[in-house]
């Protein structure tokens, strides 16, 4: 699905995508914490520590990168039925997600923060798309949560687009949400490398928070 398809679908999101005010805060004393699902929104957490302004920051994936003050790890690894496994390699299988019971960790986590809580994810591979999506279901009607996501470019394979547009819109049926098109990015700059694509990717993500 294009970008253009996925605004007919959501069409007040495509007039408006930065409008929903989710990473505002609604007074200036307001807690605020962030909560970094997968591993390409967790390391970006840790590399722009400094930038950013949260009471506090937990980070779930697969591998725990250097821990800093006020950060707290949660490991979560895909189990293997997500992957089929060729020369020794892991590769997503092509399967629509599923939605699934949260880790007690991460719901405890989630749920006894005071103040407002901030979930950013890269939307499109396993651990940010499922517990992005799984988080928006069993915290539906909670107005403490908002959403930062990212939607694949198109070069990654429609099969992880269309995941992360699919969580995007269900994401956006319950909670604020800001989503960022990586497809913004080859838009506006043209063809440029996939490094330098992504480097956009991580600017953009920041800004949003
Ligand atoms: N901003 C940014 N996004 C990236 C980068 N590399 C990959 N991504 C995006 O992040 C998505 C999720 O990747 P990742 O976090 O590794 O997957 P997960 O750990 O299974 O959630 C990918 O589908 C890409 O769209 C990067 O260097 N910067
Ligand atoms: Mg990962």
């Amino acid at each position: 699905m294009n970008r253009r398809d996925f605004a007919k679908r959501i069409p007040f999101l495509a007039a408006m995508p930065l409008a929903l005010g989710a990473s505002k805060s609604k007074t200036p004393s307001t807690k605020r914490h962030l909560i970094a699902l997968g591993s390409v929104a967790s390391n970006l957490v840790v590399e722009n520590r400094n930038l950013l302004r949260f009471d506090s920051f937990t980070l779930v994936s697969d591998h725990s990168p250097d821990l800093q003050v006020k950060t707290e790890f949660i490991s979560y690894v895909p189990p293997d039925q997500a992957y089929f496994f060729l020369n020794m390699r892991k590769f997503l299988k092509k399967e629509p997600y599923p939605l699934i019971d949260l880790p007690e960790e991460l719901s405890e986590v989630i749920r006894s923060k005071e103040g407002e809580v901030l979930i950013i994810a890269a939307l499109g591979k396993y651990t940010g798309t499922v517990l992005s999506n799984s988080i928006a279901k069993a915290f539906a009607g909670s107005s403490h949560l908002s959403f930062v996501v990212t939607i694949p470019f198109s070069f990654e394979g429609s099969f992880v687009r269309n995941e992360a547009l699919n969580a995007a819109i269900k994401i956006t049926s319950l909670h604020p949400i800001h989503f960022f098109d990586f497809e913004d990015i080859r838009e506006k700059h043209g063809n440029i490398s996939v490094r330098s694509a992504f480097e956009k990717g991580d600017e953009e993500l920041i800004r949003l928070l």
